[in-house]
């Protein structure tokens, strides 16, 4: 539905009215976010509706994307823009002397993820209904979501987010499709109508409520569903729960998101969310399938539906949607098993072997007795299905059930007919390291499916003076079709067209530089190189290695060496409980106070440490960045995203050949990108053969000692214990990160990126083709490959 100005301020107008008995001229910013997003709301309800009939109608396979993390961001650009309404809106307001940047900042983060693989999970809802597919997330209504990150004394902590204390204005709470999930008591098998039928004795049902958000499709019409559940006492058990508190404890179950797995009940908790929401989306699934699409016969069910786990966390899944079948429907264990098979597809996202769950048997005995037996049973039946086949090591490796533990990813790829990587080299990882037994004895299920972005957020939404840059040189087509931005490098050599984006990128430096101001209290000069870093802090991802680049440039500074001006921009959060990257933290924060207040550098280097990394924030430094620091220990990083974001927005990446950064180099040309580093096979020769000695490189390196040195002789003493703690962590023997070792290699290509900063035309011009080509990193492509190979789906029509 189009709306024009007119019929928009009336409708504005009359919301402001009903809901707060205001007018434009004396509502507050947060009353007229609430009013434009209702309007909004108005505007793709119908489009919601008819979506659902559509899907029912035309009996289309649909995706169901599992995922304990969703990090949508904020939605009224987002859906002004998908709607087509964005101008129109724009304009109205600034008529009404208000400007949607201001009434926009009132929304709160969906923050219900912590990186990379919950904002892949946002975006790739975005692609599917911008791309004309029925797809629909499935996951979890935190009412705390990801941490807020403040810094004290320069070290983290965290505070609640509580992001829905202002009510969330998209979603739609639909009591009536609840359903109810239980968990404990025992279970014994007992023949009934020649069945071996479950029955429980005692545990408890939980009732699993869901909120469903719009996702509102680009231009398309289409709406598609979000679903996260939360977690009720159902009424028929009111009575066992006669306190507040007793409640309360039932209904934490949705309260946060990643419970603190250093504890048992944190652990315990972490698995019921796994079950609650695993089982409560598939009950839905399949309460659709037989009441909605009238289908009663469950051997279909893969040829209309199609369930993705993103990661291990929904891994469960196969074990339930089998109890589903097999004791619900009475299908046959066989048949319950070719069709959970072909239903089920999994994503995985790293190969950190501390990121691979298991479970403790004893624990998923007592929380979920059935799903034990369950998982047992394939445990049991495919341990008998390769005996004698393939060697004992081989089914000891690989099975689900083994050391006491249930390991989730074993039983997500037993239980799925795909298994995918995230770039090319983290599934060449897979096949060869981390899962090889595994691609021995399935090699038709493994494929790789790089990731991709939302142009439409980090360009359109986040960028819109380059996006109109686009338009102009290259044509609106761009925003549907993004191989269009590939004519961009018809501009390599056009003067006007290269000012034009040296021209936003500083105005986009100056617009960071103010809230740098604001929110820190430094001023940062715009014309530097502003040199970012984001992304979750861990030590594979290197902020050490940055920060260690810091201070050698910082020591040069005072020795009279000369350097272009930098700002280096950080945004990271680091979980609760790792306290090395707690430690990190801290250390940069010391360091940057340090050189920050170093009269004596004349402000050659800030370093800007910004609280709360969120995609908010990212919003506001990507389009900023002029370099792109994605600098982990080559193999360690499945892909990155952050990656694609800022090469769309014209940074040129300083990288390892890690993840996508490959993919990227060979997208962009060596030419266009700063690669250092150990390569893959150099890495995974220390690993093999324990002869990473980095103290040697340290005693025989004077400016690398006297690098690492200033961790531990009181240069930075307001972190001396966490700067020890650095120190020896680089120096100890066959230190996993290599950090030393690529040292040497790091500083000649940032040699290179201040040697390429003083031509300007010939940077503008790499960041020319970066934006160009980051087109192939766009989400639709990565959704629309998924489609087609994976899930089997068709468009809408
Ligand atoms: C991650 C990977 O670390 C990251 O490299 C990848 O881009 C994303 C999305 O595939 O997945 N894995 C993971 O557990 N998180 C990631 O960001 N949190």
């Amino acid at each position: 539905m189009q709306i024009t100005k007119e019929e928009f301020k009336k409708e504005l107008e009359q919301k402001l009215d009903s809901q707060f008995a205001v007018d434009v001229e004396h509502a507050s910013l947060g009353e007229l976010y609430s009013a434009l997003s209702n309007v909004l709301r108005d505007g793709y309800a119908p489009n919601w509706r008819e979506t659902r009939i559509k899907e029912a109608h035309e009996g289309k396979k649909q995706v169901y994307y599992f995922s304990i993390e969703f990090l949508p961001g904020t939605l009224l650009r987002s859906n002004l823009l998908n709607l087509g309404w964005m101008d129109t809106v724009k304009s109205a307001l600034k008529d009404l002397g208000l400007n949607l940047d201001d009434i926009a900042a009132k929304e709160p983060d969906m923050a219900l993820g912590n990186g990379g693989l919950g904002r892949l999970a946002a975006a790739f809802m975005d692609s599917l209904a911008s791309t004309g597919y029925v797809g629909n997330g499935n996951g979890i209504h935190y009412k705390y979501g990801l941490f807020k990150q403040k810094f004290v004394n320069g070290y983290q902590v965290e505070l609640p987010n509580d992001w829905l204390q202002k009510h969330n204005h998209w979603e739609v709470m639909r009591d009536n499709k609840s359903v109810l999930v239980h968990f404990g008591g025992q279970v014994n098998l007992v023949q009934k109508d020649n069945w071996m039928t479950p029955e429980y004795n005692g545990g408890y049902s939980i009732k699993a409520v869901p909120y469903d958000i719009p996702v509102v499709g680009y231009h398309t019409g289409i709406v598609n569903t979000m679903r996260l559940w939360d977690a009720e006492i159902p009424e028929s058990e009111e009575i066992n729960y006669p306190t507040i508190d007793d409640r309360r404890k039932v209904e934490d179950l949705t309260s946060i998101l990643y419970p603190d797995d250093s504890s048992y009940s944190g652990r315990l908790l972490r698995l019921k969310q796994e079950y609650f929401f695993v089982s409560a989306g598939l009950q839905s699934i399949l309460r659709y399938y037989t009441k909605d699409l009238k289908q009663n016969d469950m051997h279909n069910l893969p040829k209309y539906v199609a369930v993705h786990i993103n990661d291990t966390h929904p891994a469960m899944a196969v074990a339930e949607l089998m109890r589903l079948l097999v004791d619900e429907y009475h299908i046959d264990w066989d048949e319950a098993w070719k069709i959970t098979v072909q239903v089920i597809s999994y994503t995985n996202h790293t190969i950190m072997a501390e990121a691979m769950e298991k479970w403790d048997i004893n624990m998923m005995t007592q929380l979920l007795p059935r799903i034990m037996q369950i998982i047992t049973e394939i445990d049991r039946r495919y341990v008998i299905s390769l005996t004698g086949k393939v060697a004992e090591s081989v089914i000891n490796d690989t099975r689900i059930v083994n050391n006491g533990n249930v390991q989730m990813a074993h039983l997500a790829i037993i239980g799925s007919h795909s298994v995918n990587g995230v770039a090319p080299l983290h599934t060449h990882l897979l096949e060869t390291e981390v899962l090889k037994e595994f691609y021995e004895l399935y090699p038709e299920r493994f494929n790789n499916k790089t990731n991709g972005i939302t142009l439409r957020r980090w360009l359109q939404i986040a960028n819109p003076k380059l996006s109109k840059l686009l338009d102009q040189t290259v044509g609106r087509d761009w925003r549907t079709d993004s191989a269009k931005m590939l004519l961009l490098q018809d501009s390599y050599k056009n003067a006007k067209v290269l000012k034009q984006i040296n021209e936003i990128k500083l105005e986009n430096k100056e617009k960071l530089a103010k809230f740098i101001k604001k929110t820190t209290g430094i001023t940062v000069d715009p014309t530097a190189i502003f040199d970012v870093q984001i992304k979750r802090l861990h030590a594979y991802k290197r902020q050490t290695l940055k920060l260690l680049h810091i201070i050698k440039l910082y020591h040069d500074l005072k020795n009279g060496i000369d350097h272009p001006k930098r700002v280096v921009i950080f945004g990271a959060k680091a979980a609760p409980s790792y306290t090395y990257a707690k430690d990190v933290i801290k250390v940069i924060n010391e360091v940057a106070n340090v050189i920050n207040n170093d009269a004596s550098i004349h402000g050659k280097l800030k370093v800007i440490f910004l609280e709360n990394y969120d995609v908010t924030l990212a919003e506001k430094i990507i389009p900023a960045a002029d370099i792109s620091e994605q600098i982990s220990t080559t193999t360690k990083e499945a892909s990155g995203t952050s990656n694609m974001k800022l090469m769309a927005n014209g940074a040129l990446t300083v990288a390892t050949m890690d993840g996508a950064n490959v993919d990227i180099a060979k997208a962009v040309g060596q030419d266009n990108i700063f690669i250092f580093g150990l390569n893959k096979d150099q890495v995974y020769d220390y690993y093999n053969k324990h002869d990473y000695k980095p103290r040697d490189m340290y005693n025989s390196d004077q400016v690398m000692k006297e690098t690492v040195d200033a961790l531990i002789d009181g240069s930075f003493s307001k972190a001396a214990n966490e700067g020890r703690v650095l120190y020896d962590s680089f120096l100890q023997e066959n230190e996993e990160f290599l950090v030393l070792a690529d040292f040497e290699s790091y500083l000649q290509a940032q040699k290179k990126i201040e040697e390429n900063w003083h031509d300007q035309r010939s940077w503008t011009q790499k960041a020319l083709v970066n934006i160009a080509h980051s087109e192939e990193f766009n989400a639709d492509n990565t959704v629309a490959r998924y489609a087609k190979d994976i899930w089997g789906l068709k468009k809408l029509n």
